[in-house]
């Protein structure tokens, strides 16, 4: 059943040549006299036409016999046809059916009914045979490409780290336990604690693509249970070195994606948004006011809120940082400003009001990062094995995590975060 071309790769220059396709069968249209196939594969979809005045009663049986979804393989020669996807259709010199499909299906592949996001998770396989929806995963695909090829070319080392873990990192409440022979353990949260222990190895810059496991009880558009991350750890860095890395990989991301993705994009109708001037920046003070003018309330030491982010994204445009978070709201390992340590070298990263990364220099002093963990009530003693690396010669150093499902959202115009990811983890489901 090999094929010799993908349905993109048949255009009227191959008109009187002979081609096999293999793939799904989309839609079958039988007007009698004539009988339209449409046969999609990975890439695109191709017009069988079978007229029953040229071609023989076995062939048009065979023809009449397809299913849909069943998986065919056609051999036939290509004719122009200027109605047709591609603008050619081939006509039929021999049908093999590769393997039936059941019906009926689970859900409409050509999409003439709109399914429900429960239906179409359930049945994901199919799910993603529709080309706006597999479009998503291949630019996320694009994404997660361009991040590594960033890291490799700005000297990073790739690194993996546990996923069974003993502690919390972003406060305590959270964590997902789980039975681990004799001990308590924990689904990790964030990296947070290897990528820092990792700066004390002299690897200086590091990174991490991995899923963090979040046990939110919010049932919102952008909150799962299981999430991936892209975490960057570096070492001799400030706060600022790291946000323009983030700001720079997320240009490269949007570059690539705009040259390398154009049918992907076109298939989802969706435009990116490509910033060309640098990311604003916007202090939490400044929030603050930007909020309370608009009239929702947000008090300082409070965290943003759903209406002050709504807000932001009506006002602030598309990609900005917030910094100069308060120490007192922020996680124990974030560097407090050394002119106002109320103040910290936090940033996160918004689009519009959606928050896609959070960072900060960290402390690397063993006895400030010690008086941080007891002052947000935690008990340094099941630190112990991380903080024996702020011992021994840390280096000054920062980093971030960025949410990558929460990007794929952004440059596919996705607006809840399932869409983003195969299977995603939410509190009502855990299969498929
Ligand atoms: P934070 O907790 O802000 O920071 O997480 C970083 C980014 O991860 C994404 N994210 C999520 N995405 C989907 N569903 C969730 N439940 C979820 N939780 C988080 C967001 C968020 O901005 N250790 C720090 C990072 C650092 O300082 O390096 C951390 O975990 O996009």
């Amino acid at each position: 059943c090999k094929r010799t071309h993908y349905s993109n790769e048949i255009g009227p220059e191959l008109a009187g040549e002979t081609v096999k396709v293999t793939g799904w069968v989309h839609e079958i249209r039988d007007l009698g006299g004539i009988v339209f196939v449409l046969i999609r594969d990975k890439n695109g979809i191709t017009q069988l036409t079978a007229p029953s005045k040229k071609l023989s009663e076995e062939m048009m049986a065979d023809v009449r016999a397809a299913r849909k979804e069943t998986i065919i393989t056609l051999t036939g020669t290509v004719q122009e046809s200027a109605k047709a996807p591609n603008g050619v259709e081939i006509i039929p010199s021999n049908i093999d059916v590769i393997n039936v499909s059941q019906l009926p299906l689970p859900l409409d592949t050509t999409e003439k009914v709109e399914a429900e996001m429960d239906t179409r998770l359930d049945s994901r396989f199919m799910d993603l045979r529709k080309h706006d929806v597999s479009a998503i995963f291949k630019i996320k695909s694009q994404m997660l490409h361009t991040a590594r090829n960033y890291f490799y070319d700005n000297d990073f080392t790739e690194i993996t780290t546990p996923k069974l873990v003993a502690s919390a990192t972003e406060g305590g409440t959270e964590l997902f336990p789980i039975t681990y022979f004799e001990k308590e353990a924990f689904l990790g949260q964030s990296p947070q604690l290897y990528k820092q222990m990792m700066m004390a190895t002299g690897l200086d810059n590091v990174f991490e693509i991995g899923q963090i496991f979040r046990a939110e009880e919010h049932d919102t558009l952008r909150h799962l249970n299981e999430a991936l991350s892209i975490d960057a750890e570096m070492s001799f860095k400030s706060q600022t070195d790291a946000m323009n890395t983030l700001e720079e990989l997320i240009k490269r991301i949007l570059s690539d994606i705009s040259t390398n993705c154009q049918k992907e994009l076109s298939d989802l109708d969706h435009e990116l948004d490509i910033p060309t001037e640098p990311f604003p920046i916007v202090t939490y003070e400044e929030v603050i006011d930007i909020v309370n003018s608009r009239d929702v309330e947000m008090n300082y030491g409070e965290d943003l809120n759903r209406a002050a982010e709504k807000v932001l994204g009506e006002t602030m445009g598309s990609y900005y940082f917030i910094t100069e978070w308060p120490t007192a709201i922020k996680p124990f390992y974030v560097m407090p400003n050394s002119d106002d340590a109320e103040k910290s070298t936090a940033f996160d990263l918004m689009y519009r009001d959606l928050e896609l990364s959070s960072g900060a220099q960290r402390i690397h002093d063993y006895d400030l990062l010690y008086s941080q963990i007891e002052a947000k009530d935690l008990n340094p003693d099941s630190f112990e094995k991380y903080l024996q690396a702020f011992k021994y010669g840390m280096p000054p150093h920062s980093g971030w995590g960025m949410g990558a499902d929460r990007l794929t959202m952004v440059i596919t115009g996705a607006k809840n975060i399932r869409e983003t990811v195969l299977f995603p983890r939410d509190r009502r489901r855990l299969t498929p």
